[in-house]
């Protein structure tokens, strides 16, 4: 707790910009009481002796003296707060103008305006939370379905960091192990101590590659499946999004080549964040822009975790074949089935392939099933129930395992135990990384500015 001492109070208005009921501030520092007691005239006593966690009704004076709003504070005294320093909470009256000048004068009052993110940094900088947990306050935060908000929920509970740091204790006492054998230098590894820690490598290995499996996951939770509508021109495909998002978002015309540009939206299909990407139709054109659409659609394509590939089953099949997806999990869509099936799709008699019409909505209960069915029904890794990885996890992750498979070979060689032990430890800092054991100013300012003002 020696930072409380030595960094300033921070103030900022933790809920959203704009005219609501109430709006919220927050301070936090040594100086988070004084700096408020500066400002607010509480009804009885001093502002210091304020009890904590109890709400006290109290004016804001403006620099002049006059009241500029009447609202509620509650006091948290370190090390009880979220951020572990003296914590302010300030409710006021959510107008755009009185907010501001409630937070003017916190600033007049002697308090900085915080970061992005800051008050969670300190909250991680005073132990209070691992980054794992950090991470996942932003997580929670921007959860858009049921089971990203279950995962953000479990990992702010601390179960990643709790998997992570047992991953840790595994390193430290292989790194142990391996370092007693450099402090008796005549002493060798002898062969059953040495099989026994071979085992115990890849055990640690195992469980390195469990965690990272979890990163595709991770990602589907974090951003949606990546899920691109592709076919040719005036297929249907516009449509389509527009019926999965419930309404007309993308430019529908009997017009082939009218979508020229990728559009996206966000869509929660029973609680899976779908981020459906409508295409430029494939097909050779002389339009430059419309190419410049196409070329973007492979482009699309290459990073899609789910296709759907649609066409038209009024017609037979074209010629011009579209592009294959790449590596992702295609699902083929038989469209306009209102207006009949041409025959060659009706001898297409796949169970994987969807019937539907977007003009009637027939057959799109049956595509949302088929989606979920594809993207958790082993087709893409998936357990909602365990933790989630996140990319910058995954990096320090990858690292570690690059670093522990070294050490496994240079034990496996019969390498000096010196140099075992150095691929170890680069293997147990990487791991250490997750949780935040190494504080580098760099990793903390690129996590934390990605969160929003007042949190
Ligand atoms: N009959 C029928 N027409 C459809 C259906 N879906 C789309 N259309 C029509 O097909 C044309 C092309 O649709 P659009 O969504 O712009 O196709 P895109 O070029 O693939 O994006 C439009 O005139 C739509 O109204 C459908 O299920 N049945
Ligand atoms: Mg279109």
């Amino acid at each position: 707790m020696v930072h409380q001492m030595t960094v300033e109070t921070i103030a900022a208005v933790a809920t959203p910009f704009g005219e609501g009921a109430i709006a919220l501030l927050r301070l936090s520092g040594a100086a988070a009481l004084e700096v408020a007691g500066r400002v607010c005239r509480v009804a009885k006593g001093e502002f210091a002796d304020l009890r904590a966690r109890r709400l006290h009704r109290a004016k804001v004076l403006s620099p002049d003296g006059s009241v500029l709003d009447d609202v509620l504070v509650s006091v948290h005294r370190a090390p009880a707060s979220y951020t572990g320093e003296d914590v302010v909470e300030i409710t006021c009256h959510g107008g755009i103008l009185v907010t501001r000048r409630v937070l003017d004068a916190l600033l007049g009052a002697g308090a900085r305006a915080a970061e992005p993110g800051e008050f969670t940094q300190r909250a991680f900088l005073n132990g209070k939370m691992d980054l794992t947990q950090a991470e996942a306050v932003m997580d929670l935060i921007g959860a858009q379905t049921d089971l990203a908000l279950r995962a953000a929920s479990e990992q702010l509970a601390g179960r990643l960091g709790q998997r992570v740091n047992g991953l840790r204790d595994d390193l430290l006492s292989l790194v142990a192990h391996v370092e007693a054998y450099i402090d008796f230098p005549d002493e060798d590894i002898d062969p059953d101590t040495g099989a026994a820690l071979l085992a115990r490598f890849d055990a640690t290995l195992g469980a390195l590659d469990a965690l990272l499996a979890t990163a595709g996951q991770g990602r589907i939770l974090r951003e949606g499946v990546r899920t691109v509508i592709y076919g040719e021109p005036n297929v249907g495909k516009s449509s389509l999004l527009n019926a999965l998002v419930g309404h007309e978002r993308a430019i529908v015309s009997e017009t082939p080549g009218t979508t020229r540009d990728t559009v996206e939206e966000c869509i929660n299909l029973r609680g899976l964040p779908l981020r459906l990407i409508d295409t430029a139709g494939l097909r050779e054109t002389a339009d430059p822009v419309e190419n410049a659409g196409i070329a973007r659609t492979r482009d699309t394509l290459a990073r899609a975790d789910l296709a759907l590939r649609l066409v038209d089953a009024s017609q037979p099949p074209s010629l011009q074949v579209p592009a294959p997806p790449g590596a992702a999990v295609e699902i083929l869509v038989l469209n306009k089935i209102d207006l009949g099936l041409a025959p060659t799709w009706t001898a297409h008699a796949d169970p994987a392939v969807v019937r539907i019409s977007c003009r009637t909505g027939e057959g799109l209960d049956a595509l949302a099933a088929a989606v979920y069915e594809r993207v958790t029904g082993g087709q893409l890794a998936w357990n909602p129930s365990a933790a989630a990885i996140n990319a910058r996890h995954q990096r320090c992750l990858a690292r570690a395992r690059e670093s522990l498979s070294i050490a496994r070979a240079a034990l496996a060689a019969g390498t000096s135990p010196e140099f075992v032990a150095l691929d170890l430890r680069a293997a147990l800092d990487a791991v250490g990384e997750v949780v935040g054991g190494v504080d580098t100013e760099e990793i903390l300012g690129k996590i934390f500015s990605t969160f929003c003002l007042g949190k």
